[in-house]
């Protein structure tokens, strides 16, 4: 049964940007033992290295049913957990958080071994499948706002953690100078559009003057262009 809480809830939304994913390491040959072919790990963690459990209680990944105690429910940081194994199959992700009525978060992720990318096959790249998803928290309550704005860095970031952050900052800067071209196009279409109308409308008086000129009577121009407001 959930609780009820009565604190006051916070009126703000509260995003928390956070990556997923696994990373994946071949062993060169097949273990002769069981078959594993590869090392890999499964992970949540924030996408600025912030330490997550300041608001994550805890995170359950759970395994394929050919892992021993497949349901792996992780109580602290680093939330991961590392295996070996043969094949490729979907990961269900719980993440739990710290205040009880806010709704666990789950998400699944199709942990990946195998790489046709020739840096990774020779060994130039570590293999990383991560993918970015946000935590939303709409009026979170008083004290769970207060959780979710402090920040700790608790985990040093390594060079592939810091090379993530580049790519994501990379693409985070190419994608606002994309909406910024974008924008200036519109806006040069736009005057580009007005200075048409402006013509157009030139075009429109001198014609209808003309036509005035040639075809009517001067009584007739000075009554029209008064209804024109001319
Ligand atoms: C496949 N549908 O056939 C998937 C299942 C399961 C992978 C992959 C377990 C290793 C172990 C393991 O690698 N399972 O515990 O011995 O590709």
């Amino acid at each position: 049964m959930s609780t009820i809480s009565f604190e006051p809830r916070v009126p703000v939304v509260i995003v928390k940007p956070i990556l997923y994913g696994n990373t994946a390491k071949h062993f060169g040959s097949k273990r002769d033992s069981d078959g594993h072919t590869h090392r890999w790990t499964i992970y949540v963690r924030s996408l600025n290295n912030d330490d997550i459990s300041t608001y994550v209680s805890r995170v359950q990944f759970r395994l394929h049913e050919t892992y021993p105690n497949h349901n792996r429910m992780i109580n602290q940081a680093p939330f991961e957990v590392e295996e070996s194994g043969w094949g490729e199959f979907e990961i269900q992700i719980t993440i739990f958080f710290l205040d009880p009525n806010e709704k666990p978060v789950i998400f699944y992720h199709h942990l990946k071994l195998f790489s046709t990318d020739p840096e990774v096959v020779t060994g130039k790249r570590p293999f990383v499948n991560e993918y970015y998803d946000e935590l939303v928290f709409q009026e979170p309550s008083e004290s769970f706002a207060q959780l979710l704005n402090s920040t700790k860095t608790l985990i040093p970031l390594t060079d592939g953690d810091r090379a993530t952050e580049k790519e994501y900052a990379m693409k985070q800067m190419e994608t606002i100078a994309r909406i910024k071209n974008a924008r200036q196009r519109v806006r040069n279409e736009i005057q580009d559009l007005r200075e048409r109308f402006r013509i157009t409308q030139e075009n429109i008086k001198r014609i209808r003057k003309r036509s005035i000129d040639n075809n009517f009577p001067p009584d007739a121009f000075i009554a029209l262009t008064h209804e024109n407001g001319d």
